[in-house]
């Protein structure tokens, strides 16, 4: 290996640096049980949204029956969805969320 192959080496590693990481939506779930004022309440708590904004993700998840609460790398978005499941098993409500990789 040459001088030319260690430079190739250094700018694809600096290329790696670089990548974002892998993005990763939290889906919530509908269900015919958990209140929409608790749904509301874990996304403007668990996902930082308004009041405004939250009330729209809920009925969007209501009415369609899924809708995307945020985005996040996958540590924080796995974390997002063992505090709503952590929420709703304390409150005695179903609330589901799961991940998704983004594309
Ligand atoms: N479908 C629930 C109800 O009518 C509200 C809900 C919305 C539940 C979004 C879960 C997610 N009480």
């Amino acid at each position: 290996p040459g001088a030319d192959d260690a430079g190739s080496v250094v700018m694809e590693r600096r290329a790696q640096r670089v990548q974002p990481p892998k993005m990763y939506q939290v889906v919530m779930l509908n269900d015919d049980y958990t209140p929409m004022e608790f749904v509301i309440a874990v996304l403007q708590e668990l996902f930082g949204k308004d009041r405004e904004t939250a009330t729209q993700i809920m009925l969007k998840i209501h009415l369609d029956g899924r809708g995307v609460c945020g985005v996040y790398p996958r540590d924080i978005a796995a974390t997002k969805v063992d505090q709503v499941h952590q929420a709703a098993a304390k409150a005695g409500h179903p609330l589901q969320a799961t991940l998704e990789p983004v594309e």
